[in-house]
């Protein structure tokens, strides 16, 4: 039976590293990837990392590493530091200072494995600029072509963001892994949705994560006075592009696998004003499916659906694709290392698949990768009040250590 982890400790990083880019009271936390409040808690991390006696390094894609062990294949564990605009504590906080704890725990207990451990923090999982991006670098699907025209929503440069934080993006692709070099990959995260809660379950084995395709849908019509333009004679794109919302979540919804998914994040539109019909508008899709023949079925339905919209309101329209993630099915050696954990533990556990995307899906791509899950309250995610119980965390910090013990020998 492995040794405890310290709750304490775990719950003081927690709260630590939830005051770098924490908003005034009900604000949550905005912690963007390459900004002063995530480089700030990079280096927390990485004196963290120090006291826990790990070998620290930062990659060229601006990942965070502490690695326990010497020789031959690692095990690797972690999540993200960064957030969504207004987030909760705990969504890649939770992976990574678990995971922290564990290889503390393992140090302090002088437990030696027969296979290093590695800590990773994942730069920019959550996509302010381009999701899953030091993930995507480190399994090679970063593709160079990309980098200088990747930008936020808002329209703030991949390139920029990084030079700021001292990195030099060109040479991100350099963090390519060598896949001989690894043994598996494990991620603690909090589950985001409310089924385990809901089925009092305290541990959830990630059977598979979904696939994402992102893009902006631009409709383009004619601006015209508001006023004194006839109805019957507006080209107003604000029109096509709410027509299109609603019918692609009907598609979505009607010829998926009954649990794809869809939204609408952010509209824009111009000229923007009272008295112009609308010019343009651009909305920013995305959906999510489990299954890539169905993923790939919706994004052509949803595609064709637009030109339609677009033909019958006398408008153009572009689709601009973002960032896309494939599905992937988890490594059952990876899965059945944390059920047997979770068994040794008494904790009852079910396989379910991820409705969230997450770094273990590019994991995968170069190594067996698996996820574990632990109930959020309410199911709530990506927002101030997200939370889950301390007896959850504690749980689900020591399923992770059995986990990793027995992937590392
Ligand atoms: O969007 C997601 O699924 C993840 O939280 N980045
Ligand atoms: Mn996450
Ligand atoms: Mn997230």
């Amino acid at each position: 039976m492995p040794p405890p982890i310290s709750l304490p400790r775990l719950q003081s990083h927690l709260e630590a590293l939830s005051a770098f880019g924490r908003g005034a009271p009900g604000q949550g936390i905005t912690r963007s990837c390459w900004s002063p409040a995530h480089e700030e808690a990079r280096s927390w991390l990485i004196a963290r990392m120090k006291d826990a006696g790990l070998t620290t390094w930062i990659d060229e894609a601006g990942n965070t590493f502490g690695r326990r062990g010497e020789g031959g294949p690692t095990v690797m564990t972690g999540s993200h530091i960064d957030t969504v605009p207004q987030g909760g504590p705990l969504d890649g906080a939770l992976g990574v200072l678990a995971a922290l704890e564990c290889l503390q725990t393992i140090h302090e207990a002088g437990i030696r494995t027969r296979r290093p451990l590695t800590l990773a923090a994942w730069s920019d999982e959550e996509g302010r600029y381009l999701g899953l991006f030091g993930s995507r670098a480190f399994a090679g699907r970063l593709d160079p072509r990309k980098i200088p025209l990747v930008q936020s929503a808002d329209g703030d440069r991949l390139v920029d963001a990084m030079t700021r934080a001292g990195f030099d993006p060109m040479e991100a692709p350099k963090a390519r892994c060598d896949p001989r070099r690894l043994h598996a990959y494990l991620e603690l995260h909090i589950e985001q949705g409310p089924h385990l809660e809901a089925q009092r379950i305290p541990i959830g084995v990630v059977e598979g994560i979904v696939g994402i395709r992102r893009s902006w849908v631009a409709f383009t019509g004619q601006p015209d006075h508001a006023g004194t333009t006839p109805m019957e004679r507006r080209r107003d794109a604000f029109l096509g592009a709410a027509e299109y919302a609603l019918g692609a979540r009907e598609l979505v919804v009607t010829r998926g696998s009954g649990k794809s998914v869809t939204n609408f994040g952010r509209v824009e539109l111009a000229p923007g004003v009272a008295n112009i019909v609308p010019a343009r508008a651009r909305l920013l899709h995305e959906m999510r499916e489990l299954d890539p023949t169905v993923l790939a079925r919706l994004e052509r339905g949803c595609a064709a659906f637009a030109r339609q919209v677009a033909r019958r309101r006398g408008l153009r329209v572009k689709i601009e694709p973002l960032s896309r993630s494939e599905p992937v099915r988890c490594a059952p050696r990876v899965m059945e290392a944390v059920e047997q954990a979770a068994a040794e533990l008494r904790l009852k556990y079910r396989r379910m698949p991820s409705g969230a995307g997450h770094d273990a899906q590019m994991l995968a791509a170069v190594t067996d990768s698996g996820m574990l899950f632990i109930p959020s309250r309410g199911g709530r995610s990506h927002r101030p009040d997200e939370r889950s119980d301390w007896r959850a965390i504690e749980r689900g910090t020591n399923v992770l250590l059995g986990a990793l013990l027995r992937l590392a020998g």
